[in-house]
């Protein structure tokens, strides 16, 4: 395919760049951090959406190098916040069997100079869905370096709540169709969010609803007390020079 070589060249010739979502407060709405989003523009193809091409980049083996630079990239970007602000990080289930991952990160803390506690892994249920890659080992190790974890897209794969029991996630990000269907009230969504706002608090884990765009939203996901919002109703996601650009005055 013509795409997978020009992902081929993309990172030698400067062709990504990130964008940072914020993640708000449900209660206050103040910004607690940012999920790094990552973005490639192309001089051939243009601007070419991560639905399309991490896949392609998975396929073709080079996730671990592009995930690399979106790790060091991202930290070396939160060191210019306030020191409260977390970055979240998406990993795929290729990087996280990568025998490097670990030794990755934790060189990107050391060369950032960013705490572990600021950084913030996201996973999907899609790495659990692989016998034999130790995920659930590097998982244990990722939470006892003291980085955040979380479960993104939660409802949405093959959830089994096997790995609740196993994985003490920091946080649950609630996938973007529940949190539509509880503002319109479908029965079968709010009683799903309830159940899994019930189930992380009694794990000690917390909740991120994902994907809100409208009022009705939000006040539904802070009635159903979720404790973390993600969507455009809050911030797009936005080059870095916007992000570090909410700060300005903040001390
Ligand atoms: O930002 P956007 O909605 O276009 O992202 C589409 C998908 O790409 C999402 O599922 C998101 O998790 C994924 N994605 C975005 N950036 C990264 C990244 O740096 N690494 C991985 N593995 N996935 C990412
Ligand atoms: O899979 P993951 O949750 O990492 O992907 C996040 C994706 O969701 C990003 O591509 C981001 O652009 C998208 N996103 C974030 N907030 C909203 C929203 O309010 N509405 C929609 N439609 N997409 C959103
Ligand atoms: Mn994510
Ligand atoms: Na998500």
């Amino acid at each position: 395919r013509v795409m997978e070589m020009a992902l081929r060249k993309a990172l030698d010739n400067d062709e990504f760049s990130l964008n940072y979502q914020p993640v708000v407060s449900a209660d206050t709405g103040g910004v607690l951090g940012f999920e790094a989003l990552l973005r490639w523009t192309n001089p051939e193809f243009g601007v070419v959406s991560p639905a399309k091409f991490i896949p392609l980049a998975e396929d073709a083996r080079l996730i671990v190098p592009i995930g690399e630079w979106v790790m060091r990239t991202a930290c070396k970007e939160a060191m210019k916040w306030p020191s409260t602000i977390k970055i979240a990080v998406n990993a795929s289930a290729d990087q996280l069997s990568d025998p490097d991952f670990l030794d990755m990160v934790v060189s990107a803390l050391q060369e950032s100079g960013l705490p572990a506690h600021r950084l913030e892994i996201e996973v999907t249920e899609s790495i659990f869905m692989r016998e034999g890659t130790g995920a659930a080992e590097v998982l244990d190790q990722i939470i006892a370096m003291g980085i955040n974890l979380s479960l993104d897209d939660f409802g949405t794969g093959y959830s089994s709540l096997g790995y609740l029991r196993k994985t003490r996630f920091t946080t649950i990000k609630v996938d973007r169709s529940f949190v539509q269907g509880a503002a319109k009230k479908v029965p079968e969504s709010l009683a799903i969010i309830r159940a899994v706002v019930a189930m992380a608090d009694s794990l000690g884990m917390s909740t991120t609803a994902e994907g809100a765009e409208t009022e009705d939203e939000v006040k539904m996901i802070q009635k159903l007390g979720c404790r973390k919002i993600q969507g455009y109703y809050f911030g797009r996601p936005m080059i870095a020079s916007d992000a570090l650009e909410l700060f300005a005055g903040y001390d």
